[in-house]
């Protein structure tokens, strides 16, 4: 197979020198950190009062780890560590509650991204001379700008698409010879079937590849979109706490998620005991950005369960791999590629007086994508039997849990009494959505 790199010289660096790059680095992202009170204070309380107290990577472990509710404390500009005026874009995603976790970017942090992007997508063999339509949500969501700004730098003609009416995604395709798209897989499989129904012929397209993630899926979904589709399918890992898509990406050789070691400090945890996992185990992935003047995050507890392949890849990248993300230590659900918390939910019915105390959160496929319906009991002054006030209060819970989750859930009703009380823990998330990871 023949190898191609965009930045030949560090995605083939050599081990030893990769790891003084990412001590360097980690310090100046350190002298960042020390510019906002979050870390001034975590950092004093664990004995580092300036980059000069890291001698070496191991000297990270003293470093405590950051997670969402830090974040989610420090909203809005708790962790920003330049001068407002020296932002240049932000980017949000949901976060446990209401409030969102936000993160800034300078104008070197928008290069710095762009540049792994373009890493990540020409390391999947594309070139100028392909016609990337990018199939996914623009927005505060980081998966349509990220792919944009890579498709951009290496030269490809981007078609920013977005995500949804399949009708129009066809006919896109079809006038400017697509032949690359990006979505999550959940939406790829739907396009199959969506492409039977409009009968839209596959030798009418002139698809090559699909980048797929934002959401976990397993081999077998990809080689079943693969074959759908006729196209090859890399995985796409990122989150926006750390910039969004480009963290780590497949190569040509499909086999696992290299990260791109000079931006990030990858630690893989037991999520019980916090102690390093051994070498090549499953445990939660923590990271640490190195390249992001405005919004420094030091171990990041990203809450997804992964490992390293010990095994060097083929193409030659010393970057290490990911092996596909196994599921979650906390309990957000993905719901096509959309994160949510079932706190979020619990948040506004509970709110409302005219709901009763007992609620349930269903997850299940409906054809390829997934399908969120909230159940909730009625308070005592409601009667089921009188159709009008029903149907507002329904509207009302799916308005308002639209504008909280950005889905809009299906509302059903019942009785107060009607839904299931478990005895021990309430269950109140029924994911049913088959899970072959
Ligand atoms: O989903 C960024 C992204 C956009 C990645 C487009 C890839 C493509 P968030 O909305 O913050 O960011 O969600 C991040 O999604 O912690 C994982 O749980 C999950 N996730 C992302 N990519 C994958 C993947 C974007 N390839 C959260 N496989 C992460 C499994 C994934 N899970």
């Amino acid at each position: 197979m023949q190898f191609q790199y965009w930045n030949e010289r560090i995605e083939k660096m050599p081990r030893a020198e990769l790891e003084v790059l990412q001590l360097d680095r980690l310090r100046a992202e350190i002298g960042f950190a020390l510019r906002t009170p979050f870390y001034r204070e975590r950092l004093a309380a664990a004995g580092i009062a300036g980059p000069g107290d890291i001698h070496s990577l191991d000297d990270l472990r003293k470093i405590p780890f950051t997670g969402k509710s830090d974040l989610r404390q420090g909203f809005p500009y708790g962790f920003l560590s330049i001068p407002r005026h020296d932002v240049v874009r932000l980017h949000a995603s949901s976060g446990t509650t209401g409030i969102p976790t936000t993160i800034y970017f300078s104008r070197d942090d928008i290069k710095n991204w762009t540049d792994n992007m373009a890493r990540c997508i020409y390391g999947a063999g594309c070139t100028k001379d392909d016609v990337f339509q990018n199939m996914i949500s623009y927005g505060l969501f980081t998966g349509g700008l990220g792919l944009h700004q890579g498709g951009e730098e290496i030269g490809m003609m981007v078609i920013p698409s977005g995500s949804g009416n399949t009708a129009r995604q066809f006919k896109l395709m079809q006038d400017f010879g697509t032949t690359v798209v990006h979505a999550t897989p959940s939406f790829l499989l739907h396009v199959e079937t969506k492409m039977k129904e409009a009968g839209v012929a596959r030798e009418s397209l002139s698809l090559k590849k699909a980048f797929a993630g934002a959401e976990p899926y397993s081999e077998d979904t990809r080689r079943r979109i693969e074959g759908l589709l006729d196209i090859d399918v890399y995985n796409s890992y990122g989150l926006s706490e750390m910039n969004g898509p480009s963290v780590a990406f497949e190569c040509q050789c499909k086999d696992g998620m290299h990260i791109w070691e000079d931006g990030y400090i990858a630690e893989i945890i037991n999520p019980d005991t916090l102690e390093p996992a051994a070498d090549g185990e499953v445990g939660e992935l923590v990271l640490t950005i190195l390249c992001r003047e405005a919004t420094p995050i030091l171990r990041y507890r990203t809450r997804d369960l992964t490992g390293f392949y010990t095994e060097p890849c083929p193409c030659g990248r010393t970057h290490r791999r990911l092996r596909r993300i196994r599921g979650r230590s906390d309990d957000m659900l993905i719901i096509n590629g959309v994160n949510v918390f079932p706190s979020q939910i619990e948040e506004v019915i509970m709110g409302m007086k005219e709901v009763g105390n007992n609620y349930l959160i269903v997850v299940e496929k409906d054809g390829a994508m997934d399908r969120l319906t909230v159940k909730t009991e009625i308070g005592e002054d409601i009667f089921m039997d009188d159709s009008r006030p029903l149907n507002a209060l329904k509207e009302r819970i799916m308005q308002t849990l639209q504008v909280s989750i950005s889905i809009r859930p299906h509302v059903e009703l019942h009785e107060g009494g009607a839904l299931p009380v478990s005895e021990g823990k309430a269950i109140r998330v029924q994911d049913l959505r088959p899970k072959d990871i």
